[in-house]
């Protein structure tokens, strides 16, 4: 060959840093821009990329391959048989039929819950040790599904949930105040989409509140203008959808983010999709998923934040993890 061996390789199997594999079924817009964003950022060793649509599958494999020369090494496998997962750290699924021009997410659910039966307890064989991360729609309540359907313990589950609608809410206000949104600290959290709850009383600057002075300096700050910036953000994705006819670059930032957290155990704050059970005064026999914030790890998540709600933010929760688990309930699990 092009090089003459130097000697053997003697270094102990114990000294050998383990691959890392994150595998992404469903190759679609959401996913491919998952899969990019995990290779600019070189979070994994090898991706393995599942959908059912085999020529779309293959071009896109072939697509990223020939950017290598720009990239990490990363080794990129594909199939329609999720057995191309087998030994994954992280499985992030993004399979299911798209939110059409006004649809809401819940009317997803059906249709998505269908294909969760086939590729939920496939990727569990596979890949036991894994942690699942959920993208399709509704996300929290297939969270859910995928927990039940996968047997996994409750801290390897997990949703991207209000992660991205909490970076749209930064960004928004970040806009405002004209400053980098990442020194924008705000939370979304409940259910991703329409009911999602916004906690202004944790918008801060650089640590410090901004709530009040925003009051003081501009008078039409009241109950109203908070809503309709909260509307505003929940707007944003349809807005999106009817303009392009689907949501991807910012998807794929925020998942690529939790996949940082996750796999190199960064130990930050993210709301994502959890079991809220008991949280809030969500009712002890209830399981559902919604967004708190959570401390994520190479555990998954590793704790949830009981963050100080007011009454109407609880109860407002309370009412989507209501009719989430209504929903849940008909789907017989
Ligand atoms: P898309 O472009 O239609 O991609 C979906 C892909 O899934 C397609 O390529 C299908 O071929 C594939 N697929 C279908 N069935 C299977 C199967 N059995 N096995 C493997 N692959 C399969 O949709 P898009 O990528 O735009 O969206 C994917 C999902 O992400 C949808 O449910 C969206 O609603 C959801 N999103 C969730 C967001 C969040 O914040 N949680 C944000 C954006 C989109």
């Amino acid at each position: 060959g092009f090089f003459r061996p130097v000697a053997d390789d003697t270094t102990p199997t114990s000294h050998r840093r383990r691959l890392t594999k994150v595998s992404v079924i469903g190759a679609g817009n959401v996913g491919m821009a998952i899969a990019q964003t995990i290779l600019t950022r070189d979070l994994a060793d090898e991706i393995a990329l599942v959908d059912a649509v085999p020529d779309k599958l293959r071009g896109e494999m072939l697509d990223l391959q020939h950017a290598a020369a720009f990239l990490p090494r990363t080794r990129l496998v594909s199939d329609t048989d999720i057995a191309v997962t087998r030994g994954s750290d992280l499985a992030i699924v993004t399979a299911g039929a798209r939110q059409i021009p006004g649809e809401t997410r819940l009317n997803l659910l059906q249709r998505n819950v269908a294909l969760f039966r086939k590729i939920v307890p496939a990727l569990a064989e596979h890949s036991p040790d894994a942690i699942l991360l959920i993208v399709s729609n509704p996300v929290d309540i297939l969270t859910y599904v995928a927990w039940k359907l996968s047997g996994f313990p409750v801290n390897r589950v997990i949703g991207s949930g209000t992660n991205l609608d909490s970076s749209r809410f930064r960004f928004l206000l970040a806009e405002h105040l004209d400053v980098n949104a990442q020194d924008v600290q705000a939370y979304m959290v409940g259910e991703h989409g329409d009911s999602s709850v916004a906690i202004w009383s944790t918008v801060s600057v650089a640590g410090m509140p901004v709530l009040k002075s925003l009051q003081e300096s501009h008078s039409s700050f009241d109950e109203e203008a908070l809503e309709s910036i909260r509307r505003a953000v929940v707007n944003s994705a349809y807005e999106v959808i009817s303009l392009k006819g689907y949501t991807s670059w910012a998807i794929g930032y925020s998942v690529a983010n939790l996949v940082a957290s996750i796999l190199r155990d960064q130990r930050r704050i993210h709301p994502v999709s959890v079991l809220a059970t008991g949280f809030h005064g969500i009712a002890d026999d209830h399981e559902v998923f919604l967004s708190l914030p959570a401390r994520l790890g190479r555990g998954g998540v590793l704790g949830v934040a009981d963050m100080e709600l007011t009454e109407e933010e609880a109860r407002r929760l309370r009412q989507s993890a209501k009719t989430l688990w209504e929903n849940s309930q008909l789907l017989g699990l």
